[in-house]
């Protein structure tokens, strides 16, 4: 079924990406474009490798992730030429012979080592733009290619073709499978660890596998933005689990955060489910012609009046913010592109020409400052943290007598909520990729 809808998609995807190529040829004077897999990296002074990923441009070509030592080579008006490597080699499983609905697509030559590649790229490298961290397989041949190239790429990646978000809605599925599992062993009083493997093995994929580094932090840890440490050992109750980890399709990421309390964890459960109904507003403004820092700055406006619901900060709420004391609860932004990257390239541009524009003074850490238009992707991530230097901080400011520090106190031991999911903007209604993958699991 899934497969059928992806060979249906796929040729218009490949159109859509080479007129973008087209142009981006175009823009910078050249007539090819190179675009390698890359190469597993080696470990210093070891002969092991870290874990493989191809290169993002190559990705979007291609549903191949672990590629390495292959090429696209795109000149516009031909038909795309993949380099593939597939050495003989009784070590390691060799990638397979190239199969599925794409292949009719590419005229593919198989080379066994990797620096043969090289007899079959643009003849003159001064006519090409190159892809891809090449130097390892053909040395000094290749020029750094022109940033125009890049960033005129970059900005249309951010519009997702029928069959990236085909791939994202499988990369939700899985990773809601992946959620569901971790929950219930969170219930069960697993540790950390446990809710990793709970995780991976409902994901079905491994560690390397997934699109980023799971967060997985219960109680107080909850509070550490990227925890990435996974304890062994249950704590002695676990009142609380924040839990950030995605799957990925070919390539193509999800990107899922959810919190979940005890059922005896009354004030902090009553605060989830207000985050939830500020989470799911702002997913409802996913829609074209939302200025993205528009959208971060109403997050914290929002966010102000749960703290004042909650008897937390004894504030009106756009004080609060004008102040930034919601700063001190919510220090990062509210979300990112994501596609072939867990947090996408060209957040800032403003235009393909690479004007950008950058992120309000108040909120460096917003990654996403663009204008949502019909075909983007975006996250939605609130969150409301009890962050100790955060906090030491705030308690040194005169707005700390309107702070109910009591009442922080003791929800310090829960740690943080963030409430993630991914949102495709269309001409009309948000697309919920991650409530619909959910949903879909009932
Ligand atoms: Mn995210």
């Amino acid at each position: 079924m899934l497969e059928q809808d992806l060979a249906q998609a796929y040729p218009l995807h490949l159109a859509s990406l080479r007129q973008h190529c087209d142009a981006a040829l175009e823009t910078v004077g050249r007539d090819h474009l190179a675009v390698a897999a890359g190469h597993p990296i080696t470990r210093y002074r070891d002969d092991l490798h870290y874990p493989f990923v191809a290169h993002p441009s190559f990705r979007q070509w291609l549903p191949l992730p672990d590629a390495p030592g292959s090429w696209i080579v795109y000149t516009p008006g031909h038909k795309p030429l993949l380099i593939f490597l597939q050495p003989r080699d009784y070590w390691h499983v060799v990638p397979d012979e190239p199969d599925g609905y794409w292949v009719e697509h590419f005229d593919i030559r198989i080379i066994r080592e990797a620096d043969q590649a090289r007899a079959l790229l643009p003849k003159d490298p001064s006519r090409c733009a190159i892809l891809g961290q090449a130097r390892d397989a053909i040395g000094d041949f290749i020029p750094d290619p022109p940033q125009a190239l890049i960033d005129h790429l970059d900005y249309q990646r951010a519009f997702k073709t029928d069959y990236e978000r085909l791939r994202m809605r499988e990369a939700s599925l899985l990773g809601a499978r992946g959620h569901r599992a971790a929950e219930a062993a969170f219930r069960a009083g697993e540790s950390e660890f446990g809710i990793h493997m709970a995780f991976q093995h409902a994901a079905g994929q491994t560690e390397s596998e997934l699109p980023y580094g799971s967060i997985i932090g219960l109680n107080e840890h909850g509070a550490v933005l990227h925890y990435m440490h996974f304890d062994r050992t249950p704590p002695r109750q676990g009142h609380s689990l924040l839990i950030d980890a995605g799957a990925q399709s070919a390539g193509y990421a999800s990107d899922i955060t959810r919190t979940y309390a005890a059922p005896d964890a009354g004030d902090f459960q009553a605060l989830i489910d207000s985050m939830e109904q500020l989470q799911q507003t702002l997913c409802g403004k996913v829609r074209a012609g939302q200025d993205y820092r528009a959208l971060h700055l109403e997050a914290h406006r929002l966010l102000a009046g749960v703290l004042h619901a909650h008897g937390l900060v004894d504030m009106s709420p756009q004080a609060m913010v004008d102040r930034r004391v919601t700063s001190a609860f919510f220090p990062h932004g509210l979300g990112h592109l994501i596609g072939l990257q867990v947090h996408d390239v060209g957040g800032f541009l403003r235009d393909p020409q690479g004007g950008t524009q950058a992120a309000p003074g108040d909120h460096p850490f917003l990654r996403l400052t663009r204008t949502l238009e019909a075909g983007m992707v975006v996250t939605i991530e609130p969150g409301l943290y009890f962050i100790d230097m955060l906090l030491d901080e705030l308690r040194q400011r005169p707005e700390a007598r309107h702070v109910a520090w009591e009442r922080i106190e003791a929800l310090r031991g829960f740690g943080g909520i963030r409430i993630e999911d991914d949102v495709a903007c269309t001409d009309g209604d948000p697309e919920n990729m991650t409530r619909d993958a959910f949903a879909a699991l009932a």
